[in-house]
């Protein structure tokens, strides 16, 4: 399996929980290391525009107004398998259906408010890494 590269964002419960080192812990214990990170507050439109594809969704107005409440950390995770790997250790979007252990399952609040974004596939975090960053902040390894 080849190294890639996938979008990651710890969200504004977490970074006010103090929780920012716990969850890059839990990444870099588990085989992805940072290729880039940004700390940042989102504008609406920039989280508008990021969430795009869940704008008719009856949640997209609670989300945006989320994701803008406070400081998130926006960053490039990398490793092998990086978008599935990555997936795994978010657990699943409600953090009452998530597994022991994963970061959801340790951090998150509620299904809204659930510590963090990661790419649910390699089209996606291509976007996302290119929403949010020019190719010279980002390290390349490998
Ligand atoms: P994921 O973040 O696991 O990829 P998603 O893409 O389906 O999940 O949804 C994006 C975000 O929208 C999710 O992290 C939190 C919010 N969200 C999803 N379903 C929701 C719901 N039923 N109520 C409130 N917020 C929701
Ligand atoms: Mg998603």
């Amino acid at each position: 399996m080849a190294i890639e590269k996938t979008f990651s964002i710890i969200k504004p419960n977490s970074t006010l929980d103090n929780n920012i080192g716990n969850i890059i812990a839990h990444f870099e214990k588990n085989g992805l290391r940072i290729a880039g990170a940004k700390f940042a507050k989102l504008s609406k439109e920039k989280a508008e525009g990021f969430y795009i594809e869940h704008k008719e969704r009856p949640f997209f107005g609670e989300l945006v107004n989320f994701m803008t409440s406070g400081p998130v950390m926006l960053m490039v995770l990398e490793g092998e398998n990086a978008v599935m790997k990555n997936r795994e250790l978010m657990g699943a979007t409600n953090p009452a259906n998530a597994a022991e252990g994963t970061i959801r399952k340790l951090y998150a609040k509620s299904v809204g408010e659930n510590s963090v974004h990661g790419s649910d596939s390699a089209t996606a975090a291509e976007r996302e890494i290119a929403y949010f960053f020019e190719r010279s902040e980002l390290t390349n390894r490998f």
